[in-house]
């Protein structure tokens, strides 16, 4: 049976606990990182040497790291077409936004929520926080204009796009920050809570 390597309270883990949830695909999940430790030890270091969370592992040995590649391989091997299609356009479609959260959204509001979230008050620095919500707010305003057009980032419905975004979307909302109106976004999100993988693993209050 696939095994997840992390803790459940990591946004990376809660992508795959979604898209595992999505698909009905079975899996056993073990707390790594975190309050639990354990990343640098040396099995764990063997498997992922980032000593970072998430790892997946199959049965057979096999092993891989970082959230976006094992939600494509998932997907590729679990019946996932829907959420990531075959056809080299609209794949390389979710590519992009999987890309994107990961190389450019991720930045911004990492810097928010690690300052807000785990640090203590006394010691938060406000001015890189304003900086980020400043960036931060440009990018969704991408994604603003992106769901102009239709109800899923890439489409009709949803695709690992939405699962990759939609963790980071949760914070944005719920971060102690000040928000625009972005009607588009806003309703994405409402509706992406009406997806049982999202409301059960990823709408817990941020720590
Ligand atoms: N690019 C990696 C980033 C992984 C990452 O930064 N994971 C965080 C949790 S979201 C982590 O392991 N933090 C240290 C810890 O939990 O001990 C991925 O997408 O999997």
């Amino acid at each position: 049976m696939l095994k997840i390597l992390g803790r459940k309270t990591s946004s990376n883990v809660m992508k795959l606990l979604w898209l595992c949830e999505d698909l009905a695909i079975p899996y056993t999940r073990e707390d790594f990182g975190g309050p639990f430790g354990r990343t640098h030890e040396p099995d764990y270091l063997a498997k992922n040497p980032n000593a970072l969370v998430p790892t997946i592992e199959e049965d057979d040995g096999f092993t891989l790291y970082e959230s976006n590649a094992i939600l494509r391989y998932l997907a590729s091997t679990r019946g996932g077409e829907a959420l990531y299609p075959t056809d080299a356009r609209k794949r390389a479609k979710v590519d992009q936004w999987l890309d994107w959260q990961l190389g450019t959204n991720n930045r911004p509001m990492t810097v928010m929520f690690l300052t807000l979230i785990r640090t203590p008050e006394a010691e938060r620095n406000m001015t890189a926080v304003a900086r980020a919500r400043d960036e931060a707010e440009a990018l969704w305003r991408i994604v603003e204009a992106q769901l102009a057009a239709h109800p899923y980032l890439c489409g009709d419905n949803l695709t690992l796009a939405d699962i990759a975004l939609g963790i980071f979307v949760h914070r944005w909302f719920v971060l102690p920050i000040a928000r625009p109106d972005l009607p588009h976004l806003a309703a994405w999100y409402a509706r992406l809570k009406t997806h049982k993988g999202y409301a059960d693993n990823c709408l817990a209050p941020l720590v």
